[in-house]
This record gives C-alpha cells, sequence and structure tokens, in this order.
C-alpha cells in the first residue's frame, strides 16, 4: 500500500477516537445570564448544614499535620479558629444560620496522644458537642478521618503499613461506642484520593513524598481501612448510616481535539475517581481485590469543587494556577469555578445506588464577590439533579468559617462566617446572609 494510505488511514482512526471521546464525555457549560437560578426546589425533608474539620479550626492540635507544618516550615495552624475553647459559641453561630445538620471531625490525636493512651476528658468534649447540637435541634455528622492522626502513628507509618490499619479500627469502635447512641451518620474517611495523592505523590500533605508505589498502597490501604471500620461499625449498631466523603474533580481536557490531553484526563480520572468508585462496586480496585469493600457504604459523601483542565504538562503544584476555560471564573484557590460539574459528579457517584449527601462544596474568596454566585449556581444543579430524580439528601456548604486550609494556610477563605483571627470575632458575610434565606425559605 501507498504510504499516503497509511496517513490517511492514521487520521482517519485518529478522528474517529477523538469524536467517539468527544461524544461520550460531555462537558456541559449554561448560558447562566439565561437562567433564573434563584427558582430552586427541594423537598421538605432534604437537610441544610455546613461542614468543618477539626484541625481545620479547633487550634493546638498536635498529630501528623502540626509535624508537617513545623518541619517543612509551612504556616502553622497554631491556635486556628480556637474552637475547641469556643464551640459552644460557634453552635450558636449555626444556630443563627438556621442549618439542620452539621459535619465535624474527631482529632484521634486528642483522644488517643500516645498510643494506648486515651484521654477521656477530650472524649467527653466531643460528646457535649453532640449533645448541643441535638438539643439545637441539628444532625450531627461525623468524620473519623480528616487527613489528620496521632504523630504516633504516622512514625509507625500510618496507612502506609498495611499493619497498623488495627490501631485505626480500634479508635474508631471507641468513638462510635461514645457516640452512636445519638449520632446516626458517620463518614470514616474523608478524601481518601486527597489524602494519598497529596501526602504521596505530590509530597503537598503530611507526610511529603513523591512516590507513585507508596501512593498505591496508601490507596489500598485507605479503601481496606474504610471497609474494615464499615463492617466493624456496622456489627456494633446495624441502624446507623456509614458512608465515606469522596472528592470528585473532574478531570477534563484542555483541548478537545488533543489526544494526549484526553489519556491524561482519563488515567486522572480513574486514579482519582473511578479506582474508589469501582471498590465500592465490585470489591477491587486497580486489580487488587480489597477485602470487605463491595457495598461497603450506606450512602455516599460528595465533596464537589471543581473540573481540571488536564495535559501532560500540568503543573505538578496545585500552587500554580490550574488553566480555565475563557469564560470561567477563576477562584482564589486558582482552579475556576464550574457549578455544571456538580451534576456531572452526582451521575458518577449514582453509580453507586446509594443515596448522596453534598458533604462538600465551597468557594475561598476573601471579600465574598464571587460567593453569593457561587452558592446560588450550585444550588440550581443540585435542585435540577433531585427534580431529575436524584437521591441526594442533603447540602453541607464548607464552610460555617474561614479557617486553615492546609498546604495554603490562612490565606484562603472558605467562611460564610469572616474569621479575624486576631480577635477571633465571627462576622456573617453577605453569601452567609444568602444561604441563611434560603435555608429558611426551603
Ligand atoms: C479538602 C477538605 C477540606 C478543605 C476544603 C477546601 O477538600 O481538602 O475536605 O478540608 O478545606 O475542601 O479546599
Amino acid at each position: 500500500m501507498d504510504w499516503w494510505i497509511w496517513i490517511l488511514a492514521a487520521a482517519a482512526s485518529y478522528l474517529l477516537v477523538i469524536i467517539s471521546l468527544n461524544w461520550r464525555y460531555l462537558e456541559p457549560h449554561l448560558a447562566w445570564e439565561t437562567i433564573d437560578h434563584k427558582q430552586l426546589t427541594f423537598p421538605p425533608e432534604f437537610r441544610w448544614g455546613t461542614a468543618t474539620a477539626a484541625h481545620q479550626i479547633e487550634g493546638n492540635n498536635e498529630n501528623n499535620w502540626s509535624s508537617f507544618e513545623e518541619r517543612n516550615g509551612i504556616e502553622r495552624s497554631g491556635e486556628a479558629c480556637e474552637h475547641w475553647k469556643r464551640w459552644h459559641q460557634d453552635f450558636e453561630l449555626l444556630e443563627e444560620l438556621g442549618v439542620d445538620c452539621y459535619r465535624f471531625s474527631i482529632e484521634w490525636s486528642r483522644l488517643e496522644p500516645e498510643r494506648g493512651t486515651w484521654d477521656e476528658s477530650a472524649l467527653s468534649i466531643y460528646s457535649e458537642m453532640v449533645n448541643d447540637l441535638i438539643h439545637r435541634g441539628i444532625r450531627p455528622m461525623i468524620t473519623l478521618h480528616h487527613f489528620t492522626h496521632p504523630k504516633w502513628f504516622e512514625e509507625l507509618g500510618g496507612f502506609a503499613k498495611r499493619e497498623n490499619l488495627g490501631y485505626w479500627v480500634n479508635y474508631c469502635e471507641r468513638i462510635f461506642d461514645v457516640l452512636s447512641d445519638r449520632v446516626k451518620d458517620w463518614c470514616t474517611i474523608n478524601e481518601p484520593e486527597v489524602f494519598s495523592i497529596m501526602g504521596y505523590t505530590m509530597g503537598m500533605f503530611p507526610p511529603g513524598k513523591r512516590s507513585i508505589r507508596k501512593t498505591l498502597r496508601v490507596m489500598h490501604n485507605m479503601m481496606s481501612a474504610h471497609a474494615l471500620v464499615y463492617r466493624s461499625l456496622k456489627s456494633r449498631r446495624s441502624e446507623v448510616r456509614i458512608g465515606i466523603a469522596k472528592n470528585i474533580t473532574l478531570f477534563d481536557p484542555l483541548r478537545r481535539w488533543n489526544l494526549l490531553h484526553w489519556l491524561t484526563a482519563r488515567v486522572l480520572n480513574h486514579l482519582w475517581n473511578g479506582a474508589w468508585i469501582a471498590a465500592i462496586r465490585r470489591g477491587r480496585m486497580l486489580g487488587r481485590r480489597i477485602e470487605h469493600a463491595k457495598g461497603s457504604i450506606d450512602f455516599i459523601g460528595l465533596n464537589y469543587y471543581t473540573h481540571v483542565l488536564t495535559s501532560p504538562f500540568m503543573p505538578r503544584t496545585i500552587e500554580v494556577g490550574l488553566p480555565k476555560r475563557e469564560h470561567e471564573v477563576m477562584t482564589e484557590f486558582g482552579y475556576p469555578m464550574y457549578a455544571e460539574g456538580l451534576r456531572r459528579a452526582i451521575e458518577m457517584v449514582a453509580f453507586l445506588q446509594v443515596p448522596i449527601e453534598i458533604t462538600e462544596n465551597g468557594v475561598a474568596d476573601e471579600d465574598d464577590d464571587i460567593r453569593p454566585e457561587h452558592i446560588r449556581r450550585h444550588l440550581w444543579i443540585l435542585s435540577q439533579a433531585i427534580s431529575d430524580g436524584h437521591d441526594i439528601r442533603s447540602y453541607h456548604h464548607w464552610s460555617l468559617m474561614d479557617n486553615f486550609e492546609w498546604a495554603e494556610g490562612y490565606k484562603l477563605r472558605f467562611g460564610l462566617y469572616h474569621v479575624d483571627y486576631k480577635t477571633q470575632k465571627r462576622t456573617l458575610r453577605d453569601s452567609g446572609r444568602i444561604f441563611q434565606e434560603i435555608i429558611r425559605n426551603h
């Protein structure tokens, strides 16, 4: 055959592949100016809430993160929002907002500061928090692991060593036995993909490693850690609901006609999203069987923020601004606002066939310029998804108040309440008022 036939055949196949990828994985964008996104419908039983995490608000925690802050010379979490002292007042803010649920996390390093030594007073403070929330008519949802754990656990190798999982299960059982008579909703692990990839591939979270081999090991172990705890806690009290908080980041090719961009998008999507969904759906992750993982959730927690436009030459750190589509608004985190993606994320987790709880959604926006629009767009997408039959039970806005944003420190402000870190004064932002009004009307 002539060489030009080969070229023609290659070009035709390239086109065919690109067309089918474009057709199979759409990237919808709405003309927001034509949409009346104040029109929202939510069922009466829909729950409204906010979310926080222990290390980001409590203050003075001694854990894997505080060691990492010291070691890497990044901004210290320090006193954070002094929530450990001020939790009572902070719960008044929840009441002021009018929420009926609240997601927060337990700091394992407070409960078990030394291996096998339990601090009963910390345990009773968490128990008082739960009582106080219930007293205010707010349904607590507890996260057992939100990126932090005791230093001793980290020194033993943390989740990179399978033999350490027993310590984790033990801690979960301990707190569960104290609180599960009152707490009905539990998240085992927050964003296991963020924990493994940021900590073991990107090196931006503790322990600051850069190893694909270790990342895969931690991914498997995290999935097992979830599954083991799910089975154990369900056998102790079957009527509680246990899920996992999964961050769904969408990966779209930067150039939709470039096969390399597509390839990067599909691989990242599988590592970040697909592999975890497959583990829960089929009990296998990246070719490995994960015992007890199949069907190990009563609900799926969905944390949704953005989509990432991929190419093989993407920045290796998320501190460099990621690309955005021309019409998209860039957030202060350096990723675009893409509310349409929430619908795609919902469809992705709906594959698990369990109820969906939106466990996080929000934006870093110090001056509150885009948060009002951000809230409205995402809630409109949510309300449409519910009207179209998706079983979504709640929405937790990230976050109640500004807090310690991990590797980015205090410069990123995600709160419905502004926090003045010098005086610890909390002030409701305009977007907070909008959220309050939406809750009141729905
Ligand atoms: C995460 C966490 C939160 C973040 C929030 C804003 O996604 O990293 O669950 O702790 O603060 O998502 O980035």
